[in-house]
């Protein structure tokens, strides 16, 4: 069985099943094939289509697209726009407030609450005046640091309403970590929660605002507070406000005011190849407009009559297109669920599947092949003939997972939808179009409508069908990041400087015979963990700012739930080695590491293994030679050491983990 998504990659490209849309789905479907043809005929004015057919515009744009500033795009020059208004008060003023915007099923089993979009516009009005009485408008930035509750898209789309572009935080960072973020982008204002539950039991999540706070000096004037657990919290009079009162206090209604097509609506960051974060920022036009007709055409959300389901947490990309923007800006009805899969049972997702009727289900491979894992008893269980669409995101799916979803989940009649994008190109650039494409298991496929990718090799010259290369984007896209909050330097450093005129995706990726592309993962120094992002950097100097660890290296080893599985190399400082030697303080220090690792970044960069070694493979020119790493980490015979400065460090290396067991 291949288990990796890039591990037997030979194999996958001799996957020959391809599974066509059944006439049921094709009659129903939102696109079809004319989609493709009039984007190839004219891509601008595709775009331009698309755009007044998605949003509405409270004045029409000029231009499509203004890219004379390479690679700084503007995309509906001229236009204005509100998001919120977007995603909100016209579903209203069309009649559809008494639509259900969020079913909202917390994690606590019964705890539930149903909003219908007149709810929401109630809401996001009064969460807009109350950001507005602490002094929030247009340009300020917003820090947000909640769980999977309402209240994360209400304040994401009250940010929206003023102009104030929103830097989303997620819940599982560390303090250090969010202080970081807070101070990048200068936020005024943070939006907390005293705490959210997680496997059953409350958790705090103020405590790390606090001590985000506590730091030195901060841009933060005030900090809002949901109450969502009812723990106690410390309080900073003058600073600190909940989020109710402010609320209650707050005007009921107001009136939304226009901004420019290229006002920047988000901040998020998200890990590059250096240890510092980068604040991927998005303009609000061209973002909106192709979160709404990417859930249009590939997820195939019919506002009317779906139930859709996306199962990340807001504090990634994906929840911000796929729950927040793309879906409300559509009108559609959705599941919003707090908690983790397996609490209080392993069957809460198929159970929250039948009870809610979902029909479209996007989630990650990890989630998949957990659930395998689980065995599939446990969806059985479930009535889940609701369900009409499948979508993955994060990470390359493997066949055998494919293949599990369709059966098992999908009962063998679901489109599934392989969607391949990340957090700098806002929206969904490759996947299969349901009613058009004829799926193949494993593979992302093609471009959608409107998208230009290749896969080129070292010199940026396109490759042959049947051969590897990186993936590029040779055309630039409306919810493209407009570039790096702070530094346009590293913007263009980063995307457009490794092949001329194309932006460089930090992917690698094989066409096969028939040029379906196939994404494989990341070519730099950037792990996937469960669909998650994390730099190698990062951990590296997370690991080397505790006080015992001297050097570090961190790779990402294949595994096979999480798709990658974070292992660090370790030498410790001379005063250290010796206590490590003790009976039983190895194991100490190993754990002393992990935790140190969870307060600087966060529980999800904890690494899987941590092994103490005397030494770190190297090239005469110093850089370390995470490949040999790699092979130690997955138990592989170690590769080609010829290039190494000193050839006996691998075997030192090998010897000291024997003795370490
Ligand atoms: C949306 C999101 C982006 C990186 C990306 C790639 C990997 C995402 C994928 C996929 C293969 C897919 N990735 N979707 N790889 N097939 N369908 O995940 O954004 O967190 O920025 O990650 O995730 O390596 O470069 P982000």
């Amino acid at each position: 069985m291949s288990t990796t998504p890039t591990e037997g990659i030979e194999a996958l490209l001799h996957e020959q099943r391809t599974f066509a849309p059944s006439p049921d789905f094709v009659a129903q479907a939102n696109a079809g094939a004319e989609l493709f043809e009039q984007a190839a005929a004219d891509r601008e004015g595709f775009w331009a289509d698309q755009a007044r057919k998605y949003v509405q515009w409270e004045t029409d744009f000029g231009q499509v697209l203004d890219w004379s500033e390479a690679p700084f795009a503007k995309w509906f020059v001229g236009g204005r726009l509100n998001a919120c208004v977007n995603a909100v008060d016209r579903h209203v003023e069309a009649g559809h407030g008494d639509r259900v915007a969020i079913h909202w099923v917390g994690e606590p089993e019964g705890d539930t609450r149903d909003i219908t979009y007149a709810e929401l516009h109630g809401m996001v009005q009064r969460a807009a005046n109350a950001l507005a009485d602490l002094g929030v408008g247009e340009g300020d930035a917003v820090a947000i640091y909640l769980p999977m509750i309402p209240e994360a898209a209400v304040a994401m789309l009250a940010c929206a309403r003023l102009g104030a572009p929103h830097s989303v935080v997620f819940g599982g960072f560390s303090a250090e970590a969010l202080h970081s973020r807070i101070e990048d982008a200068g936020a005024k204002v943070v939006i907390t929660s005293d705490g959210g539950y997680r496997r059953g039991k409350p958790s705090g999540l103020k405590p790390a605002v606090d001590a985000a706070l506590a730091v030195g000096e901060t841009s933060v004037q005030h900090v809002l507070v949901v109450q969502r657990t009812g723990q106690d919290v410390e309080w900073t009079e003058g600073r600190d406000v909940w989020w109710h009162e402010a609320l209650e206090a707050a005007a009921e209604t107001h009136e939304a005011q226009a901004f420019d097509a290229e006002h920047p609506l988000f901040i998020l960051y998200t890990s590059g190849t250096t240890g510092k974060p980068k604040g991927i920022f998005h303009a609000t036009g061209g973002y909106l407009v192709q979160c709404a007709y990417t859930n249009h055409v590939v997820h195939d959300v019919h506002p009317e009559t779906d139930v859709y389901w996306c199962t990340a947490d807001i504090g990634w990309v994906t929840g911000h297109s796929y729950i927040v923007y793309g879906p409300m800006t559509l009108g559609a009805t959705q599941v919003m669920y707090e908690g983790t899969p397996d609490t209080p049972h392993q069957g809460r997702f198929w159970e929250i599947v039948q009870d809610k009727k979902v029909t479209i289900l996007y989630t990650a491979p990890t989630a998949i092949r957990t659930f395998m894992k689980w065995g599939r008893e446990i969806p059985d269980r479930y009535d889940m003939s609701s369900l009409k669409l499948l979508g993955s995101v994060g990470e390359p799916i493997n066949p055998e997972a494919w293949m599990w979803y369709r059966e098992v989940i999908g009962g063998e009649r679901c489109p599934i939808v392989d969607t391949w994008w990340q957090t700098e190109t806002g929206a969904i650039m490759i996947s299969p179009v349901p009613g058009v494409t004829e799926t193949r298991p494993g593979s992302a496929q093609h471009p959608i409508p409107g998208i230009v990718a290749k896969v080129v090799d070292d010199m940026g010259q396109e490759v042959a069908k049947g051969s590897g290369g990186y993936l590029v984007l040779t055309e630039p896209w409306p919810s493209m990041l407009r570039g790096i909050w702070g530094d346009p330097a590293r913007y263009k450093e980063t995307y457009w400087s490794r092949f001329e005129g194309m932006y460089f995706a930090g992917d690698g990726a094989k066409l096969d015979e028939d040029g379906n592309i196939w994404v494989l993962g990341r070519v730099d120094d950037v792990m996937n963990v469960s669909g998650h992002r994390m730099s190698t950097a990062e951990i590296e100097s997370a690991l080397v700012s505790h006080p015992k660890v001297a050097e570090a290296a961190v790779v990402g080893a294949a595994d096979e739930t999480t798709g990658q599985a974070i292992c660090a190399f370790v030498i410790l400082r001379q005063e250290a080695v010796g206590e490590a030697d003790e009976a039983g303080e190895g194991q100490d220090l190993v754990a002393e590491l992990r935790n140190h690792v969870a307060k600087e970044i966060g529980p999800i960069a904890k690494p899987r293994q941590i092994m103490i070694v005397p030494e770190l493979p190297k090239t005469r020119s110093g850089k370390i030679m995470r490949r040999l790493l790699k092979d130690v980490a997955e138990n592989r015979e170690v590769g080609d050491v010829t290039t190494l400065a000193d050839s006996s460090v691998m075997s030192l290396i090998s010897e000291g983990l024997k003795h370490g067991d």
